[in-house]
């Protein structure tokens, strides 16, 4: 049986690795002091679980079990505002699954938490690399936004790195997360049991104008790189509209100035552009938006214009197999509060989809928050989640 206080007491462990101090939230970017910490720590509870803990190039790090083995796991790397249970809950509920199946004699589950998930360097980098989805010599060049390349940050965990792990010694992978969205809150319902998860592109773009003086320079004779940001940001809005449908969702999330002050017309802009859709073909209609309309723009203005590598996902739908345990499951722990829901996160489940089958299951985010510090949720329906997570993983082990 899994023990909830010793889930709980193990998830308020996790949250004191980079805790942030204003909520419950953490700073616990991957290949931190704080991240590194984390899963040397994770590392010895998996050992202590009676699991072989073992690190792989990328940074993730697996919790094996003997033999052929279900995989339970998600991420412990966070956002740079980070909440304390995306990515933590299903890393910590693997682990009390994998203990309470060791106890009970089998059958056998191993752990893992993926690096790099939320996306400090490529596009949830850890499962890619280990998937095939982005192979380790593209990734060693990406740079987060301070200019740190991958290559660099995984050398501070070379000296735990051992080889990757045979995806063949696990029969499938199921995730426990957070919902990160406002459905199963408002609903008053307490489980979510996925059913596709969305596909994503995301890249770099900078426009070139020229930098001058705010005081001098006559508006019509400027090549003001913001100016040409912020057309691009309403012109997309606009002819998007007869392309994408409510569930389509479009960010720019992070944006550099340079030099950015305020006396100084911006002589360039680098911005992050990232859109998210469950449909492969409007993806790419909306990166031949994105690509035609930055050109535009460029020309218009005078600028220059530069497009980053182009990071993308395909969507991904969860195996029946595993997913008919997920629901089995969620209606003996929440008989009639809990639905099948699509995600519009990404998640680790969609690299690990190419290598074996996978599903994913949902406890609500109070309020919808997530990717904040305030991102919470009530003890009893994280408890309900690990249960379910249990009886699903029992039933896919004696299948
Ligand atoms: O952005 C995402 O969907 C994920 O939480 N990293
Ligand atoms: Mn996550
Ligand atoms: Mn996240
Ligand atoms: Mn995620």
């Amino acid at each position: 049986m899994v023990k909830p206080d010793r889930f709980l007491a193990d998830l308020e462990t996790l949250r004191g690795f980079g805790a942030a101090g204003v909520g419950k939230g953490v700073i616990r970017p991957a290949f931190s002091e704080a991240d590194i910490a984390a899963r040397k720590w994770l590392a010895a509870r998996m050992e202590e679980a009676g699991l072989v803990p073992h690190f792989d190039p990328a940074g993730n790090l697996f919790g094996l079990a003997e033999g052929r083995s279900l995989l339970l796991g998600s991420h412990s790397d966070s956002q740079p505002e980070g909440g304390w249970l995306d990515g933590a809950l299903g890393v910590i509920a693997a682990l009390e699954v994998a203990r309470a199946a060791r106890a009970a004699g089998g059958p056998a589950v191993s752990v893992v938490s993926f690096q790099d998930e939320e996306s400090r360097f490529g596009v949830t980098t850890g499962s890619a690399i280990w998937s095939g989805t982005l192979p380790l010599d593209e990734a060693d060049p990406l740079t987060d936004h301070s200019g740190v390349r991958f290559a660099e940050a995984r050398g501070r965990m070379a000296a735990l790195a051992g080889d990757f792990v045979d995806p063949g010694r696990f029969t499938g992978y199921i995730e426990l997360h957070i919902e990160q969205g406002p459905v199963l809150d408002t609903a008053g319902e307490r489980i979510g049991v996925v059913s596709d998860i969305v596909g994503i592109r995301d890249m770099r773009i900078t426009f070139s104008g020229q930098q001058n003086h705010a005081g001098t320079t006559p508006m019509h004779l400027r090549r003001d790189a913001f100016q040409a940001l912020g057309a691009f940001n309403a012109a997309i809005a606009e002819r998007f509209r007869n392309v994408v449908t409510p569930a389509s969702v479009w960010t720019i999330g992070h944006v550099t100035l340079h030099p950015n002050a305020s006396s100084i017309v911006p002589g360039r802009a680098t911005f992050s552009m990232q859109w998210r859709d469950g449909d492969t073909a409007r993806l790419a209609r909306m990166e031949e938006i994105v690509r035609a309309t930055a050109q535009e723009i460029a020309q218009e203005r005078g600028l220059g214009l530069s497009f980053g590598p182009l990071l993308g996902l395909e969507p991904v739908t969860m195996d029946a197999r595993l997913r008919a345990a997920l629901e089995t499951g969620a209606e003996a722990v929440a008989p009639g509060k809990w639905r099948k829901l699509p995600s519009g996160a990404l998640h680790d489940a969609t690299n690990v989809a190419r290598l074996m089958p996978v599903a994913m299951l949902f406890v609500p985010s109070i309020g919808g928050i997530s990717h904040d510090f305030a991102e919470d949720t009530a003890d009893d329906d994280l408890v309900a989640g690990l249960e379910v997570l249990a009886r699903a993983a029992d039933i896919v082990g004696r299948g």
